[in-house]
């Protein structure tokens, strides 16, 4: 116990203090002034706070989602806002063919790519999980496939501008949450993915950067209806949260946690996880694979 009290958690604390101030201490908006920045799921909840962060700093932005109606608005209160440009292009991501489509217009719109919010999710609903394996393969689909779609389709206008991809994810994406089972699926999806196409960038020197970011509970109203009598617990601003996300893409930090409490990153940090991804990657006979 003395032990703890003298060594380990001082130790803890300088570790927190580290984790969080380093990432935070060195962003500035100008960052983001002038970039070319596609957002999907911008037409409310977190993506139109984001937008509208981005919009501040000057940059161009691309939005999408199904309703044409309130991407229009979103995007007159960009140009208000100051963003150096804005359009929108309405959608659906449950069409992959729209999803390529939609990365190569936003691309012509902006003359090049820095870049790409991945936030979008087709409804889930908190219930326990009744066989509906339609709803599994939307889920798969529009909040994982067409994320995979969207960034290869954007890969080589982000080789280009040694730019950067943002993912949006959930703590349901890192630990197992009853009644979001589809949901949760396609969230850990993303991490497996977008996780190993990370280690592919650094061995092959590609320039892009992946964000996953792990949010706790956001105040959007989808979330706030969904949750409402079901769970207990605080939700936090999506303001800040879409400012994070931001802020982590620039930093082009591997992941973000916000909306959970200061042990949340500790405890997800994985050691475990990152000890052996480490010794998998020494085993690789680098040069023999990437001569093939
Ligand atoms: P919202 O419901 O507020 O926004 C979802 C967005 O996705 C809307 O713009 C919606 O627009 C769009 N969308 C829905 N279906 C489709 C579709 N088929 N094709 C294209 N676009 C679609 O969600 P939040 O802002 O709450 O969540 C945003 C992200 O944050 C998600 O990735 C979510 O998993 C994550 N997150 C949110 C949490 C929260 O508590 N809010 C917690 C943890 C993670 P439209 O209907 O017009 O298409
Ligand atoms: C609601 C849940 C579990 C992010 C969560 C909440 C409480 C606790 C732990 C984690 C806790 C999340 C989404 C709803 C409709 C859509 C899709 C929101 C899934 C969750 C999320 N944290 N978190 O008790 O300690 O991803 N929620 C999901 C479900 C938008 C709400």
């Amino acid at each position: 116990m003395a032990f703890m009290k003298k060594y380990l958690l001082p130790l803890l604390g300088l570790f927190l203090a580290y984790y969080y101030y380093s990432a935070n201490e060195e962003f500035r908006p100008e960052m983001l002034q002038g970039k070319k920045v596609i957002v999907t799921g911008a037409s409310k909840g977190i993506g139109k706070e984001i937008a509208f962060h981005l919009a501040k700093m000057g940059a161009h932005v691309v939005v999408t989602a199904r309703s044409k109606e309130t991407l229009q608005e979103v995007v007159a209160h960009c140009l208000k806002l100051g963003a150096a440009s804005a359009h929108y292009i309405a959608g659906t991501m449950e069409d992959m063919t729209f999803a390529e489509q939609f990365v190569a217009k936003a691309g012509k719109l902006m003359g090049g790519l820095d870049m790409l919010i991945l936030n979008h999710i087709t409804n889930a609903s908190l219930t326990f999980f009744n066989n509906d394996i339609h709803h599994v393969r939307k889920s798969m689909e529009v909040n994982f496939l067409s994320y995979v779609v969207l960034s290869v389709a954007a890969l080589p206008m982000l080789k280009q501008s040694n730019g950067s991809i943002v993912v949006v994810s959930s703590l349901a994406g890192k630990i197992a949450h009853p009644m979001i089972a589809p949901y949760s699926a396609s969230k850990f999806a993303l991490d497996g993915f977008f996780s190993a196409i990370r280690k592919e960038h650094w061995l092959t020197n590609v320039n892009v950067s992946i964000t996953l970011c792990v949010l706790g509970l956001i105040d959007t109203d989808t979330a706030m209806k969904e949750v409402s009598g079901k769970i207990n617990m605080k939700a936090f601003p999506k303001e800040e949260c879409a400012l994070e996300i931001i802020k982590g893409g620039a930093l082009r930090q591997d992941e973000v946690y916000y909306g959970n409490s200061q042990w949340t990153p500790l405890l997800l940090g994985n050691p475990g996880r990152r000890l052996m991804e480490f010794l998998h990657l020494r085993r690789l006979d680098i040069n023999r694979l990437l001569n093939n």
